[in-house]
Formats: C-alpha cells, structure tokens, sequence
C-alpha cells in the first residue's frame, strides 16, 4: 500500500506541473519526437548540434534548421555553408545506415547490402564519385538506369533499388547498399565527396532477427 500511494502522489505531481506549463515553452529535451519551434529539427538534435530550440532559422539565412541539417548544410553558419561533419554507417548485421551530423546521429535508413558470395567490404571509406545515374549490368543482373549512386570503393556504391523492396530485411545485393529511392536521393543530396563511409557487421546468412537500432 505504501508503494501505491507513493505513486499516486507522483502522478498528481505531474498532473499540477503539466497543467501550468505554456503551451509555447520549451518540452524537455530528453523528448524524442518534440519540435518546439517546428523546424523539422527535434528538440534533442537542436541541443546536441548547439542550434536554437526557438529560432527556426538560428543562423537567419533563410533556411530553417531541420532542411538545413538534413540537406547536409551548417545551420549555425549562413550562406548555405557546407562546413560539417556528415558520414555514415552501415551496420551490416541489422541492415540498417546511420546517418551522423557532426558525430550526432540524425537519422537512420533500412538498407539491402551484399549477399553472403558478394559481401559489402567492410572498412572505413570515403565517398569518391557521386554518379547521378549508373547502368548496374553483370552475371545474372541488370539494372539500368539506376539513381542516385555515391561510390565509395571502386565499382561500390550506396545508391537507390527500384527492383526489390527488401531495405532493412536482408542482404540481396552483390556487393552494393540497396536503398529505397526516396532514402537515396536524400543521401545523394545529403553526402559530399569525401564525406566518410563506414561499413561493419556481420552479414546475415538470410532475414535479419533485429532490426531496430
Ligand atoms: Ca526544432
Ligand atoms: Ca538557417
């Protein structure tokens, strides 16, 4: 009985602090999902990148944080400056990209890598050619016409699949990252030349078991 009324206590608590906050003022930040000045930025990613929880646009450029960050650009620059840290990393047992921003994770994109005979190379690599259109053409395979492609080892790519919707369940590639158009066209824009990729994991014999983060 006394744990439960020690409960009750902290649920009415909360019901007082709750009621007499300002619908305009600043949500925790230990929240995941709020944007406080609608941004297209989470509280969380505004407090980790040193951005403004209330100023949409905290370098004033007219562009506002959230299309900045996720377009590859410094919100706390101006002038569409590209001045950042962006890489990514392919997690090959989970089938999954982590998109980082200046070393804080913004973002994560379900992926289909190398099949077991044709495995993705694992390692640290950079981006080298970004290919806006790639004929994909070898034993067994052809896909032409294929969009949005970042090479990062010769002859391997990220880039888009539009002939199998398998991202984030298992390996059908031969050697390449499979990503859904959408996922790889924000990539394409998002990676410069030179931004680094990072591939590690163990690559899964079928369907992976987990895929959540
Ligand atoms: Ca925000
Ligand atoms: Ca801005």
């Amino acid at each position: 009985m006394a744990v439960l009324a020690l409960f009750f206590i902290a649920d009415d608590a909360i019901a007082v602090a709750t009621t007499t906050v300002n619908k305009n003022s600043v949500q925790p930040v230990t929240d995941q999902t709020n944007d406080s000045d609608l941004d297209g930025l989470k509280n969380y990613l505004e407090v980790a990148l040193g951005t403004d929880l209330n100023n949409p646009d905290t370098d004033g450029d007219g562009y506002k944080d959230g299309e900045e960050v996720y377009s590859g650009y410094n919100p706390l620059a101006g002038n569409k400056d590209r001045n950042a840290r962006r890489h990514v990393e392919v997690d090959l047992a989970k089938q999954q990209m982590h998109v980082y921003f200046n070393n804080i994770k913004i973002g994560s994109i379900p992926v289909s890598t190398g099949m077991i005979k044709t495995p993705t190379p694992k390692g640290t690599f950079k981006v080298f050619a970004k290919k806006l259109v790639v004929n994909y053409i070898g034993p067994g395979y052809n896909f032409p016409n294929t969009k949005w492609n970042l090479e990062f080892k010769k002859s391997f790519y990220l880039h888009g699949a539009y002939w199998h919707d398998h991202f984030g369940l298992m390996p059908m590639s031969h050697g390449c990252v499979n990503i859904a158009y959408n996922n790889a066209e924000f990539l394409y824009k998002y990676m410069d030349v030179s931004d680094k990729v990072w591939v590690y994991g163990k690559t899964p014999a079928g369907r992976v078991q987990i895929v959540k983060n």
